[in-house]
């Protein structure tokens, strides 16, 4: 007789990977820690390309592992530019090849899962787009949406900070008064994992939201967030072989200290004792 397991697993096993930016070694160095269990869901949050050694060898491994497991690309602003320059017949840059593009054309400008308890977006989620729209709109209808619908949603590859109106403030632009999109974020499209700016010492943790970049090409850390079947958040981190970029710093690091960054331990601890935060 078999015992039935009233522990019931109700969570799809996902990786959700920070901006990659072209560090293939580190990927593959990521990849080697995390040993997933079959059928588990990967997502990468964006800017995979550009800056660091090897665009192509990172989107040739993305590729490679999408025959294995169910993988989604959230678009990023890297992605948008090299997409709309491939689409205009200019270089994309960084020797990506059409394939390359083709399978980034894939890519997605959100992507919710687990029945909306969590989102993936590359850069954030601006307040003023809820004035526009109630609710995300529907990811499979996207070939249909009107042009307007389609900008807003596009301004979610560049949301960083944003002014009181709820409006993006361009990089570097930011005011006293303005805030970190995270900061402000109420949560009712779930829990939003993103990239897009790097915090050396994150992984960061917001009310509602996660940063998984730690700024790799920067020379700092590449970084996976697990979340297991039973809906528990944990990080893996590799350290960056070395800086490919100089980092260019437009205040955002310094203006604010915006989220709390917490090591693996302490956020088991931090989520084990506030549920709120899922
Ligand atoms: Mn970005």
């Amino acid at each position: 007789m078999r015992l039935r397991n009233t522990q019931r697993s109700v969570m799809q096993s996902t990786l959700l990977f920070g901006d990659i930016h072209g560090c293939r070694e580190e990927l593959h160095a990521l990849w080697e820690q995390l040993d997933p269990v079959p059928g588990t869901r990967l997502v990468f949050l964006g800017d995979l390309i550009d800056r660091g050694p090897d665009s192509p060898g990172v989107v040739d491994f993305v590729m490679a592992l999408s025959q294995h497991y169910p993988v989604t690309v959230v678009r990023g602003n890297h992605e948008a530019r090299a997409l709309r320059r491939y689409r205009q017949g200019m270089d994309p840059g960084e020797g990506l090849l059409p394939h390359h593009l083709e399978f980034l054309s894939q890519s997605v400008p959100f992507y919710s899962f687990e029945n909306g308890r969590f989102l993936a977006v590359h850069g954030g989620i601006y307040p003023d787009f809820w004035n526009h729209l109630s609710q995300l709109p529907e990811l499979d209808e996207r070939e249909h949406w009107p042009q307007r619908v389609r900008e807003w949603v596009e301004r979610f590859y560049f949301c960083r900070y944003v002014n009181p109106e709820g409006q993006i403030v361009g990089l570097g632009l930011q005011r006293p008064e303005d805030h970190f999109w995270a900061d402000v974020y109420d949560g009712r499209a779930g829990l939003v994992f993103f990239g897009h700016e790097p915090f050396f010492h994150g992984p960061m943790v917001f009310p509602h939201a996660i940063s998984l970049d730690t700024g790799c090409p920067f020379g700092g850390r590449l970084t996976a967030a697990r979340i297991d079947e039973q809906g528990r958040i944990s990080f893996v981190s590799v350290t960056a072989r070395q800086a490919y970029s100089p980092y260019i710093n437009y205040g955002t690091q310094v203006q604010a200290a915006p989220g709390t960054p917490l090591s693996v331990v302490e956020l088991a601890a931090v989520h084990s004792n506030s549920p709120s935060l899922l």
